[in-house]
């Protein structure tokens, strides 16, 4: 089983998503904030928006639907969960095989030795540099134009052709290549199943579309599976 998640499996923590009512796509321009070459413009701009989403996630918790996909981990023979989220909550919620491929905002990156380290620290300031070699540090996520780390994007793909089934949980799909996962899945004969609020365009392709929340559904989903 192949299981891929967005924003909106966190939505019920309290983490905002992007695109929905209330996402952060709708309020920021993306472009100013979640590209390269918004950081080489203004990286005080940049780390302000992610300390305060660091400073939001840090005192919210996993919800249910997380705790399920755990849980249904280990009734599940070969099972990887796929994540565009950059929350941690996944891995807070007990998650192993877990692929977190637009990076997590409690790592960051050095922009000049490349050294990735794990920071808890919610407000890192405006200008937070490496103890190693004082270069720039930015947010270990995966920004628009940015190329995904190659093997989890192989991890993920592989993942995706050799499911049976693929659960595809909170997410508008509609960012690549993570949109690409359950087209794959489906092409090679994966039964793959939706779960989300509104439809999106995977809904026509999937077997199976399940409108609704994701702490209604998931965990009675995991519950009864056998
Ligand atoms: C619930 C619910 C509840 C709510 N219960 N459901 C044209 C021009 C330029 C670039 C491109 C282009 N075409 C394609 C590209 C490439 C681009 C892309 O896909 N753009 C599209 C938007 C068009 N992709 C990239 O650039 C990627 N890199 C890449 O492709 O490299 C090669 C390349 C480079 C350049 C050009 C072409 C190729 C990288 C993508 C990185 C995405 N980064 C972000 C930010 C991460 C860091 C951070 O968090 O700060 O990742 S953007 C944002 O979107 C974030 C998310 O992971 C990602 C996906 O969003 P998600 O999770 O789907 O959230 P939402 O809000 O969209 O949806 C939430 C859903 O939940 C909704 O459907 C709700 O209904 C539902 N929901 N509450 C159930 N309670
Ligand atoms: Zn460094």
């Amino acid at each position: 089983m192949a299981v891929l998640t967005g924003a909106g499996i966190s939505a019920e923590s309290g983490v905002p998503t992007f695109r929905g009512k209330g996402g952060l796509w709708r309020s920021y321009r993306s472009q100013d904030l979640a590209t390269p070459e918004a950081f080489a413009a203004n990286p005080s701009l940049v780390w302000e928006f992610y300390n305060w989403r660091r400073s939001l996630i840090a005192v919210v918790d996993c919800n249910p639907a997380h705790r399920a996909l755990a849980q249904l981990e280990t009734k599940v023979p070969h099972f990887t969960l796929i994540s565009q989220n950059v929350d941690g909550l996944h891995l807070r919620a007990g998650s192993k095989n877990l692929l977190e491929i637009h990076g997590n905002i409690w790592k960051v990156r050095c922009t000049k030795c490349g050294s990735i380290t794990a920071n808890y620290t919610p407000d890192l300031g405006t200008s937070p540099h490496c103890h190693r070699c004082a270069g720039l540090l930015r947010p270990h996520v995966v920004w628009f134009g940015e190329s995904l780390d190659y093997k989890l994007l192989q991890s993920a793909f592989d993942a995706s052709r050799t499911c049976d089934v693929m659960l595809v949980i909170g997410t508008s799909a509609v960012v690549q290549p993570s949109a690409s996962f359950p087209v794959e899945a489906k092409s090679r004969g994966a039964m793959v199943a939706e779960i989300n609020l509104e439809p999106t365009p995977l809904s026509s392709l999937a077997d199976m579309t399940i409108p609704g929340k994701v702490g209604d559904i998931v965990p009675r989903l995991v519950e009864n599976w056998s």
